[in-house]
């Protein structure tokens, strides 16, 4: 079975199934998708032109996207118990980390995090009108302002000082909230101290499968930053 991944390095988004496709040991290539979501080609196996993007022959359509739903279908397909553990308790924290950093908490990074990263907004959010740069600035803030509570819920209810889902290591929902982690460093609030010891200590257990792509996203940052 051939496993392809489309992706864009500065991106937490792609972060997040790269560091997983490392960290269980798939075997899979990888393709720069920098300029090519939207072309005929891509579109038409990744309608919603979004990146990450997984291509294998066996799935029922050939193709597919969401980072949390690509890492979901592969744990699933070649039981990586350790990475997404089968019993319901634990794959209900699991879950329902990645559903709340989906739904609840990425939109706020992004917010924050994408006018300052140059990324594009979403249609309709303020950084995407025609409302002045003070305006914009002042709906920035007030995003990055609302993560407060979204991280403390992560650091109370889901991580405790562990992994999310109570295991010995991380799970695919420690992999996606170390990853979008990574973004917050563009904030001028700092990440809060237990967030940093938590990062680490998912880098720390999946090692290069984890450094290696870090350093694409953390490249990224530091070059914007440089230019501020
Ligand atoms: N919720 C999605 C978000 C995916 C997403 O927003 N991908 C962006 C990069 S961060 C993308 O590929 N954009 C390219 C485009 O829209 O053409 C996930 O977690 O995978």
């Amino acid at each position: 079975m051939s496993l392809h991944l489309h992706m864009l390095p500065p991106s937490v988004n792609n972060l997040t199934v790269r560091v997983f496709l490392r960290a269980s040991g798939l075997d899979h290539t990888e393709e720069n998708a920098w300029g090519k979501t939207r072309s005929d080609e891509f579109m038409g196996k990744v309608p919603a032109h979004l990146t990450p993007a997984i291509e294998t022959a066996d799935h029922p359509r050939g193709a597919m996207w969401e980072s949390c739903a690509i890492m979901m279908y592969l744990a699933n397909k070649h039981g990586l118990e350790g990475l997404y553990p089968s019993d319901p308790g634990r794959r209900a924290l699991i879950d329902s980390a990645n559903f709340y950093l989906t739904g609840t908490f990425y939109p706020l990074v992004s917010r924050s995090t994408y006018p300052r990263l140059g990324f594009p907004c979403y249609p309709g959010e303020v950084a995407n009108s025609d409302l002045g740069d003070d305006v914009k600035e002042a709906a920035r803030k007030e995003s990055e302002a609302a993560l407060a509570e979204p991280l403390s819920v992560f650091e109370n209810y889901f991580v405790n000082d562990g992994f999310i889902g109570d295991g010995d290591g991380p799970s695919i929902a420690d992999i996606r909230l170390a990853a979008t982690l990574e973004f917050l460093a563009m904030n001028d609030t700092a990440l809060p101290e237990w967030a940093q010891s938590y990062v680490a200590r998912v880098e720390e257990a999946l090692g290069n499968a984890y450094s290696e792509p870090a350093a694409d996203v953390r490249g990224f940052v530091a070059h914007v930053k440089s230019q501020a």
